[in-house]
């Protein structure tokens, strides 16, 4: 895959927005690279709301020619053809999804040596390396782990597309890019954000905002 579409990951779900296809149209115009779909937590949608809360989400990604990702659901993603599907170590063996999807994006997380040698060798895409640093957008996530693992997976897989998760926001992004990461994949600093543009504009290291 191409690395540069991991530059600013968009990650989102109807829970982490009053007005989540507002959200993404806005996130999409200030030029995200990539958006996935992340339906979870307590009151998410299911069945026929989902699948049609998600084409309206492929459809916007599609104007904007941005790959759209769907987390966890492979049979949603199979179903409405997107782009890939991002998966944790706990989802479908990545050698299963392949066989059923030749052509798409494959993404999983990893936390260590052993989970990122494996998903390479399965032939992962890209993997998201997190949380970063603490997180309120992801109930189950693990301790926030710094730089360090992001650094070490960096010099192992020098050319293979990583993209930093979990607490990112303007300020440290760029201690996220320098420690080795294509790109930063964030929730809340886009969701909760007075100003999509800037944001995303600081994010993408672009303009200097971001050590402000
Ligand atoms: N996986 C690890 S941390 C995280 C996920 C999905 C949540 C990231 O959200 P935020 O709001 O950017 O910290
Ligand atoms: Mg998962």
């Amino acid at each position: 895959m191409n690395r540069d579409s991991l530059n600013v990951y968009f990650i989102m779900g109807t829970l982490n927005s009053s007005e989540p296809l507002e959200t993404l149209e806005k996130a999409l115009k200030a030029r995200i690279t990539c958006f996935q779909l992340r339906e979870k937590g307590e009151g998410s949608l299911t069945g026929e709301a989902l699948e049609s809360f998600a084409r309206a989400c492929q459809k916007l990604c599609k104007a904007y020619g941005v790959p759209f990702i769907v987390n966890d659901d492979v049979e949603l993603a199979l179903k409405l053809d997107a782009d890939g599907i991002h998966v944790g170590q706990d989802d479908l063996a990545i050698t299963e999804f392949r066989a059923r999807a030749k052509n798409k994006i494959i993404g999983v997380s990893v936390h260590n040596e052993q989970e990122m040698e494996l998903a390479v060798k399965s032939g992962a895409d890209y993997v998201g390396i997190g949380p970063i640093y603490a997180t309120k957008s992801k109930t189950d996530a693990q301790p926030p782990a710094g730089v360090d693992f992001l650094q070490k997976a960096r010099s192992q897989y020098p050319n293979f597309p990583i993209v930093g998760i979990g607490g990112i926001n303007e300020k440290n992004a760029a201690e996220v890019r320098s420690s080795g990461a294509d790109g930063v994949s964030v929730i809340s600093v886009i969701c909760e954000s007075p100003n999509i543009e800037k944001t995303i504009q600081a994010l993408s290291g672009g303009n200097g905002n971001e050590t402000k």
